[in-house]
C-alpha cells in the first residue's frame, strides 16, 4: 500500500485541508499520514477564526520519523499559517525528496487575485522555496501569478496560462498545473505543463456555485491518482472530474465547503475507468 504524508492545517469546521485530504486519499486506496501545522476554529474564509499555529511541533515530529526511518511514497503540502511555518517545513521536504518521495505542493495562499486573509506578502517568497523543493506544483491562477511575479488576470487566454505554467517550471519543478481556471466560454479547467511530456489542458462544464475548498479537493484526488501509477495528466483529469461531481452534489454555495462525502464511492469508480 502506498503511503502519503499530507502537511497542512486542521480547520475544525469548513471542509478543507486535512479534513478533505484524509478521506479522499484514503478512499483512493493509499494510507494517509498527517502533519497538522495549525489548528483553526474554521478556515480563514469565515470572519475572525481562532488560529493556533503548531510550528514548534514540525521539527520534533520530523526528527522522530527520521529515527524510525519512515519513508513516504508522496509528501503533499498545502495551506501553511505564516511564513515562519513555511520555512520550518522545508527541511522535512528536502529530506523526503532525497529519500525518493514524490513532493506535491499546492501553494495555497490566495484566490481571486488576493492573498487569503491573515497572510502577509512575505508568505509568497517563503512559498517559492517550497515550490523549489517540489516535483509537482498545483497553484490556482492567483497563486501562479504571485509565484511568477506575473500580473493576475481573471479572464486570461491560453498564451497567458502557458506563460504562467512555464514561469512556474523555472522554480525547478518537473510539472506545474494551474487549476480552477474559468475559460471565456464559461467552462472551467486546468492548464498543465510537464518538462518532458509538454503541455496538456482540460475543460469541464462550470457549475456557478462558489464553493470553498475545491483546490484542496483537487490536490487530494490528484495525489491519490498519482499513487495509482497514473500520469500527471491522467491524475489531473480524474481530479477535475471528481471535483465537478462534488460541486454538483453540493446543494448551495456556503463557506462550509464541498459536499464530497456522497461522492467518495464514485471516486472508486473513476479509478476503475
Ligand atoms: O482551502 C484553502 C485553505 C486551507 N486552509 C485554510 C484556509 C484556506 C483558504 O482560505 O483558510 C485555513
Amino acid at each position: 500500500m502506498k503511503q502519503v504524508l499530507s502537511i497542512q492545517d486542521l480547520s475544525c469546521l469548513g471542509r478543507c485541508s486535512l479534513t478533505v485530504a484524509l478521506p479522499v486519499i484514503s478512499a483512493m486506496g493509499s494510507a494517509c499520514a498527517v502533519l497538522p501545522t495549525a489548528v483553526l476554529s474554521t478556515h480563514t474564509g469565515f470572519p475572525s477564526p481562532h488560529v493556533q499555529p503548531l510550528t514548534e511541533n514540525i521539527a520534533p515530529i520530523h526528527a522522530h520519523w527520521q529515527r524510525l526511518d519512515v519513508r513516504f511514497d508522496a509528501v503533499t503540502v498545502g495551506y501553511l499559517a505564516n511564513a515562519e511555518q513555511v520555512r520550518s517545513v522545508l527541511p522535512l521536504l528536502r529530506d523526503h525528496r532525497e529519500k525518493g518521495s514524490l513532493i506535491i505542493a499546492d501553494p495555497a495562499m490566495g484566490d481571486h487575485g488576493r492573498l487569503y486573509s491573515g497572510l502577509l506578502p512575505e508568505h509568497v517568497d517563503a512559498m517559492k522555496d517550497i515550490c523549489r523543493s517540489a516535483h509537482i506544483l498545483l497553484p490556482n491562477v492567483t497563486e501562479a501569478a504571485l509565484l511568477t511575479g506575473m500580473p493576475y488576470r481573471s479572464d486570461p487566454e491560453d498564451s497567458y496560462l502557458k506563460e504562467l505554467a512555464q514561469g512556474l517550471l523555472e522554480l525547478g519543478a518537473d510539472a506545474a498545473i494551474v487549476t480552477g481556471f474559468l475559460f471565456p466560454n464559461g467552462e472551467i479547467g486546468f492548464y498543465g505543463i510537464h518538462r518532458q511530456r509538454g503541455s496538456f489542458s482540460f475543460r469541464n462544464e462550470h457549475i456557478d456555485r462558489r464553493c470553498h475548498g475545491t483546490g484542496d479537493l483537487f490536490a487530494a484526488a490528484f495525489t491519490g491518482g498519482m499513487m495509482t501509477g497514473r500520469t500527471e495528466q491522467e491524475s489531473a483529469v480524474l481530479a477535475a472530474r471528481f471535483v465537478r461531481q462534488c460541486v454538483a452534489a453540493t446543494p448551495e454555495a456556503t463557506p462550509y465547503g464541498v459536499a464530497f462525502e456522497s461522492q467518495l464511492p464514485c471516486l472508486w469508480q473513476l479509478l476503475q475507468e
